[in-house]
């Protein structure tokens, strides 16, 4: 894809493939022999679907960069080099019967289960014609099956686990599926969601994003090395792991994810091993390159998600043509939701009079 030197982190504007990577990248994709049935029946349109959401992924979120250079917005969070995490779960669930509750760092998910781009930006601009009339930040809309999340990380999980008991309850064969961060995993709200799934065998799906820090906390320092692939046997629930860098591995092992709680069989803990290629938001995208040795940002840039599906594609009989009709098309899309939003801005922001309603409070 186009690089943008004044928005992509430097590791992802000199982008090279690396014939050592792509070789990983093919062997992830059969290591399991399950998996590999799965991507090696997609459609070529299914895998290219997959190539859209990334990019619409990656282009929504320069978008946002660009909004903060230029002072349209003050700030924005970014899922930068996780896109495969966010956009391969999603694309592996029925997206007319299961819900997703992303974080602010699975904008991605939104637009996967069919938000428009539009909507997506009008959140940030706080518009009434955003999903939430303007009131928060956090994005989701419940009519495409995604749940508006609130900031307390840890505190999603749970609810996760109450749609999935709705599920049950209702006698609907849907999935729920959220996505917590390395640091979420700290929090006793997590740990209830796993053990109430765990007991109830609810067709819940915990995406473990492990992008290696919490706002300026790394990994290692806040978690033992290692153990979050091991901490869905503390519930006795099924958990493996997939490349979180990886679309295709990514999709594949939600897919079986999803067919085993349809199946009554329980929760399922993926994890993820990715990486957040920049700051916690774009306000401190500079302490993120002091406090993180640069040989990781190396490591992780040479394993760009969308720069490796790419090299998958073309070694797997996809024209560079397509890619770049397929790119095309998603930056168009992105452009003309760009205007939307900020005819948007000038025009239906909300007015006063509106800021109570649908508040849950006693009036006078
Ligand atoms: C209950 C709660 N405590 C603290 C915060 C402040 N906070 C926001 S994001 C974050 C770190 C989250 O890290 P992680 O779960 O790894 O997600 P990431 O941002 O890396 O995607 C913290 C501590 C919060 N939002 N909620
Ligand atoms: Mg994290």
């Amino acid at each position: 894809m186009q690089r943008f030197p004044a928005y992509d982190p430097p590791e992802y504007v000199h982008w090279q493939p690396d014939e050592q990577l792509n070789a990983a990248f093919v062997e992830s994709c059969s290591r399991d022999a399950n998996r590999r049935t799965i991507i090696e029946s997609l459609s070529s349109d299914a895998k290219l679907d997959l190539y859209r959401g990334l990019l619409r992924t990656r282009l929504h979120d320069i978008t946002l960069k660009r909004w903060v250079k230029q002072g349209v917005i003050s700030k924005a969070w970014l899922g930068t080099g996780e896109e495969a995490t966010t956009v391969g779960p999603v694309h592996a669930l029925d997206r007319t019967l299961d819900v997703v509750v992303p974080m602010i760092r699975n904008a991605g998910a939104c637009c996967e289960m069919g938000m428009s781009v539009a909507n997506m930006l009008r959140g940030y601009l706080g518009t009434y014609d955003s999903p939430s009339h303007g009131r928060d930040g956090h994005v989701g809309d419940f009519s495409h099956r995604v749940l508006q999340p609130i900031s307390n990380i840890g505190n999603m999980p749970p609810v996760a686990v109450g749609i999935a008991l709705g599920f049950r309850l209702r006698r609907e064969n849907g999935v729920a599926l959220t996505w917590v961060g390395d640091g979420s995993m700290k929090h006793g709200g997590t740990h209830e969601a796993f053990g109430m799934a765990a007991a109830h065998k609810l067709a819940a799906i915990f995406v473990v994003q492990n992008n290696q820090i919490a706002l300026g906390t790394r990994v290692k320092e806040h978690h033992p090395e290692g153990t979050f692939d091991d901490v869905h046997r503390a519930y006795g629930i099924e958990g493996w792991a997939f490349d979180g860098n990886n679309v295709l591995d990514a999709y594949a092992a939600t897919r079986l994810a999803a067919e085993h709680c349809r199946a009554g069989k329980g929760p399922v803990v993926l994890v993820a091993e990715t990486f957040r290629m920049g700051g916690h938001a774009t306000h401190d995208e500079r302490e993120a390159r002091e406090l993180i040795p640069a040989e990781m940002f190396a490591y992780w840039g040479a394993r760009d998600p969308i720069g490796l599906y790419e090299e998958y594609l073309t070694n797997h009989g996809v024209t560079v043509e397509t890619l770049h009709t397929v790119e095309a098309a998603i930056t168009h899309e992105i452009e003309v939701a760009e205007r939307e939003a900020l005819a948007s801005q000038e025009m239906n922001m909300p007015r006063g009079e509106t800021a109570l309603d649908g508040v849950y409070a006693p009036t006078q």
